[in-house]
């Protein structure tokens, strides 16, 4: 069986999370708190070498790291129910949109990132908050704009694809950190769509063995 490394607050994890339950697959979770530290342990390390989740154990015994990555290998791996569209160029938009999130904002919000400015370079709460308020509303006022071009029910058009796949876990950090969503007319619309999928509820922090408040 597939075995995810995640954390229930990743929202990287919850990509993948959202991925699988999408395509019908079965699998299981390992837990790595990242609040204890357990993605630096020696063990860990050797499945991500980034100290990082998600990483994904396959059947055959080889772990595959990167939450596109492996977004991507899913859609090869099992094509039924596909999170790209068929139209090459299409493609290339919805994992420009998949990369607005994952490339240019959450690398900005995570965790090592926002403990070093706290840590290191002294950032006071008030600091860091700008930090996570300013960079989350220029990627995700980018991505309002995508929507406005290319939205259908969902991010792009009517399927449900990996630039929604994306989105869902980069709505509820932008929640957290206290960016108010109703700026984006797009984002608020096609988010609440995606609140009632299945596929996004499973794969939802709340619903995830190692979920605590
Ligand atoms: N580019 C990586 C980023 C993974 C990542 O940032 N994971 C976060 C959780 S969403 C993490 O494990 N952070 C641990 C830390 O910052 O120490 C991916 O897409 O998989």
């Amino acid at each position: 069986m597939l075995k995810l490394y995640s954390y229930f607050r990743s929202s990287c994890a919850y990509r993948v999370r959202i991925a699988l339950e999408h395509k019908g697959l079965v699998w299981d979770t390992i837990p790595i708190h990242l609040l204890k530290g357990q993605q630096r342990s020696e063990e860990y390390l050797k499945n991500n070498p980034s100290a990082m989740v998600p990483a994904l154990l396959l059947e055959n015994e080889s772990v595959l790291t990167q939450s596109l990555a492996i977004l991507e290998y899913l859609e090869e791996a099992h094509p039924e129910k596909a999170l790209l569209p068929q139209n090459f160029q299409d493609r290339a938009i919805v994992r420009a949109m998949a990369q607005i999130i994952s490339v240019d904002v959450q690398p900005l919000q995570n965790l090592r990132v926002t403990r070093y400015l706290k840590e290191e370079i002294n950032a006071s709460e008030a600091q860091v908050n700008l930090w996570l308020k300013n960079f989350i509303t220029e990627g995700m006022s980018a991505f309002e704009v995508f929507l406005q071009r290319h939205a259908g029910i969902y991010c792009f058009g009517d399927q449900i694809s990996m630039a929604d796949v994306c989105l869902a876990p980069q709505i509820l950090s932008t929640l957290r950190f206290g960016v108010d969503l109703a700026q984006w007319s797009k984002i608020s619309e096609v988010s609440q769509r995606l609140e009632r999928i299945p596929a996004f509820i499973q794969a939802h922090p709340k619903n995830q063995p190692d979920f605590s408040v």
